[in-house]
C-alpha cells in the first residue's frame, strides 16, 4: 500500500457525494432487530417520517433529536431514529426541505451479500493465480506476480541463502493498490479472517463465495486465508526461523494488469522483528483453526496444523534472540514499508496466540498481560488482536490465564468506544482524531472491539454502536458514500487499486473498502482534482490519484468482512 510510483490522474469525473443538505444513512439495510439511524442535516424540520419506496405511504413518523454539531465536517445536523421499524421492506425516509433518502432495505441476514463480495475481494486479489471467466465474470484476469523465482534481496542475505538466490514464494493477496506482499500487514489481516471464522463458525459454513477450491469440505473463508498463509509460510527461513519483511519489486509498478509487471525482479527484503512476531501469532492462531480440518486438508497441506504450530515456534525464538531489528527500506526498495519502531505489541499478540494454541504458562508470562493494555488494532499496533482472542477462549484457558483482567481489557476499551458514539453528533465512535490514513478502517475496528465486549456481556448500547460505525462506513458519512465498492448507491468508482485502473471495466472490482476522509490529503500534488474540502470527514477524494482516501487494502477489508458477519449473526433470530 501507500504511494503510487506514477498515478496517472484520470479526468476527475467528481460524480460527488451527497451535499450537506441530504439525509445520510446506510444505503444497503438493517437487520429488522437492529438500531436504525439516520443523520438529518438541521434546517426548519422537527419530525422525519420513514415511507415505503414503493408508492410513499408512511410506515412510521417519529420526532427528530435535537441539534448537534459535528466538529470532523463543522455541520450541524439531528439524528432520526426509526429502529422500532422491523417490517421487512424497501424505504426512504421523508424529511421536509430534504430530498427523499436514498432506498435502504429491511431484512434477515441484511450484509450477507456483502460479505461474501468482501471475502471475494481477496480472491480476485491473488497473485500467482489467473482469475478465470467462470468465476471472476467481467474480472477474469490471467495469472500475474507467480513469485516462483524470487532473489535474496543483499539485505536479507544468510549463510544458507547469499544474496541473489533464488527461493519460490508463491501465492499471497497484493496487499492494496499495488502488487506487493508484505507479511507486516498480511498478519492482521489474516488473523481478522481467520478470526472472524473461529467466532462465527456456523455463518461462515453457510458463506458461499465461489472459489476455485469451494466444496472441497474447508468453508471458503478458510480457502481464502490459505492461499496467503502457504505464501505467509515460503517467507519463512527455514534455517534459522526468522522471517522476511516483504516480497517486492525495488519499485511500484505503473497502473498495468497484473500479468504486465513493469518494475523487473522480485526481491524478499530483510527479515524483521514485527515480521517474525506477526508470522508467529498469525501461525499459532491458523494452526488451531485448521485443526479441525486436519481430514479435508490433503496434498501439499497435509499435516499443516502441527506444521503451522512448528514454524510460529520458530518464528518466536528468532524474534526472542532479534528482539529489535526494526525495518526500514534498503536505498534500492522504494515500496510499502510498514515500519513499526514499537515491538511490544507485536510481541504480546504473539504470546497470547501461543499461549492459546499451546497451552505453555511460559507463554502467557511472556505477554506481561497486567501490564498490556487494549487499543484499537491496526497493522503498526495489534494488541487489541491478543484480547480478542483471549476472550475467545476464556472458558479454556488454563489457571495461570487472568479472566477477569481479559473481560475487563476488553469493556473498558468498548465503553470507551460506545462513549465516544454516544456523545457524537452522527452516533459514530470516529473522533475527530481517528480521521487518519484508513479511517474507514477505524471505524470497522473500533465496531470489532466493541462486538468483543458485546459477546461477552451483552450490553446493547455496544452492538447499536458497532451497528453505528457500519452505518459510517455504508453511508451514514459526512460525503454520504457507501465507501465499498459496488455497493449502495453512490459508492467510489475510481479507487486507486491497479486491477479496477486498467482492467477495461467500467466498474471497479467490487467488495473493496476504500480508505476513507482524511483531512492529510499526502497525494494532493498528484492530483489534479480538487479535494471537496480540508475538514477531516469531508476530505474525500473518489479518484485513483488519491492514494490517501481511496486506495483499497487487505487489512482494511478484513474488519468489514468480521463486522457484516458478526452483525448478521447477532442481530438476527436467536439461533
Ligand atoms: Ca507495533
Ligand atoms: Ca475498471
Amino acid at each position: 500500500m501507500r504511494r503510487a510510483g506514477a498515478a496517472l490522474a484520470l479526468l476527475a469525473l467528481l460524480s460527488g457525494g451527497a451535499d450537506a443538505a441530504t439525509i445520510k444513512l446506510n444505503q444497503l439495510g438493517f437487520a429488522p432487530a437492529a438500531a436504525k439511524l439516520a443523520v438529518v442535516p438541521a434546517a426548519a424540520a422537527t419530525s422525519f417520517e420513514v415511507v415505503r419506496a414503493d408508492g410513499g405511504a408512511t410506515v412510521l413518523s417519529g420526532a427528530l433529536g435535537a441539534p448537534l454539531r459535528w466538529q470532523p465536517s463543522a455541520e450541524t445536523v439531528r439524528l432520526a431514529d426509526f429502529s422500532s421499524l422491523s417490517t421487512p421492506g424497501s424505504y426512504r425516509l421523508k424529511v421536509a426541505g430534504a430530498p427523499l433518502s436514498d432506498a435502504f432495505s429491511i431484512g434477515p441476514q441484511a450484509y450477507r451479500v456483502l460479505n461474501a463480495a468482501a471475502l471475494r475481494a481477496y480472491y480476485l486479489a491473488r497473485a500467482g493465480s489467473a482469475i478465470p471467466a467462470s468465476l471472476g465474470g467481467p474480472y477474469a484476469r490471467a495469472l500475474g506476480h507467480p513469485d516462483d523465482h524470487v532473489l535474496v534481496h543483499a539485505s536479507a542475505a544468510s549463510p544458507g541463502r547469499p544474496e541473489g538466490s533464488v527461493i519460490a514464494s508463491a501465492k499471497g493477496w497484493y496487499d492494496a493498490g499495488d502488487y506487493n506482499k508484505y507479511v507486516v500487514n498480511s498478519g492482521i489481516s489474516t488473523y481478522t479472517l481467520l478470526a472472524a471464522y473461529e467466532h462465527f463458525p456456523a455463518y461462515f459454513a453457510a458463506q458461499k463465495v465461489g472459489l476455485p477450491e469451494s466444496g472441497n469440505g474447508l468453508p471458503d473463508i478458510l480457502n481464502e486465508a490459505l492461499w496467503n498463509l502457504d505464501w505467509m509460510l515460503s517467507m519463512q527461513d527455514p534455517a534459522d526461523g526468522g522471517v522476511y519483511h516483504k516480497l517486492t519489486n525495488k519499485r511500484f509498478d505503473a497502473f498495468v494488469m497484473p500479468d504486465r509487471p513493469t518494475s523487473g525482479p522480485r526481491y524478499v527484503v530483510q527479515k524483521s522483528t514485527a515480521a517474525a512476531l506477526d508470522f508467529s501469532a498469525v501461525m499459532a492462531t491458523a494452526a488451531r483453526v485448521l485443526a479441525p480440518f486436519e481430514h479435508q486438508l490433503a496434498g501439499e497441506h497435509a499435516g499443516l496444523p502441527a506444521r503451522m504450530l512448528a514454524a510460529s515456534e520458530a518464528a518466536w525464538k528468532w524474534a526472542e534472540a532479534h528482539p529489535a531489528v526494526v525495518f526500514k527500506n534498503p536505498p534500492d526498495i522504494s515500496t510499502g514499508e510498514y515500519g513499526d519502531a514499537d515491538l511490544a505489541d507485536e510481541r504480546e499478540w504473539a504470546a497470547a496466540e501461543l499461549y492459546i494454541s499451546t497451552g505453555k504458562d511460559s507463554y502467557y508470562a511472556a505477554m506481561h498481560a497486567e501490564r498490556t493494555p487494549n487499543s484499537v488494532p491496526s497493522w503498526g499496533q495489534v494488541q487489541g488482536l491478543a484480547w480478542i482472542s483471549l476472550a475467545q477462549h476464556m472458558a479454556q484457558l488454563g489457571p495461570a490465564a487472568d479472566r477477569k483482567l481479559i473481560a475487563s481489557r476488553i469493556d473498558s476499551l468498548a465503553a470507551t468506544l460506545a462513549g465516544q458514539w454516544s456523545g457524537s453528533a452522527y452516533k459514530v465512535s470516529l473522533r475527530q482524531s481517528d480521521f487518519i490514513w484508513g479511517s474507514n478502517a477505524v471505524a470497522l475496528n473500533q465496531a470489532m472491539m466493541l462486538l468483543q465486549a458485546y459477546r461477552l456481556d451483552a450490553r446493547r448500547a455496544y452492538l447499536d454502536a458497532a451497528q453505528s460505525d457500519l452505518d459510517y462506513v455504508l453511508g451514514r458519512n459526512a460525503v454520504g458514500y457507501a465507501f465499498v465498492t459496488g455497493f449502495g448507491t453512490r459508492s467510489p468508482m475510481h479507487p486507486h487499486h491497479r486491477p479496477s485502473a486498467a482492467d477495461g471495466v467500467a466498474a471497479p472490482v467490487p467488495g473493496w473498502l476504500v480508505g476513507g476522509a482524511q483531512a492529510g490529503q499526502q497525494d494532493k500534488a498528484e492530483c489534479k482534482a480538487a479535494y471537496p474540502s480540508s475538514l477531516p470527514a469531508l476530505s474525500y477524494l473518489d479518484d485513483q490519484c488519491s492514494y490517501s482516501t481511496n486506495e483499497v487494502a487487505i487489512n482494511w477489508n478484513a474488519p468489514l468482512v468480521y463486522v457484516t458477519a458478526a452483525l448478521d449473526v447477532l442481530t438476527g433470530p436467536a439461533k
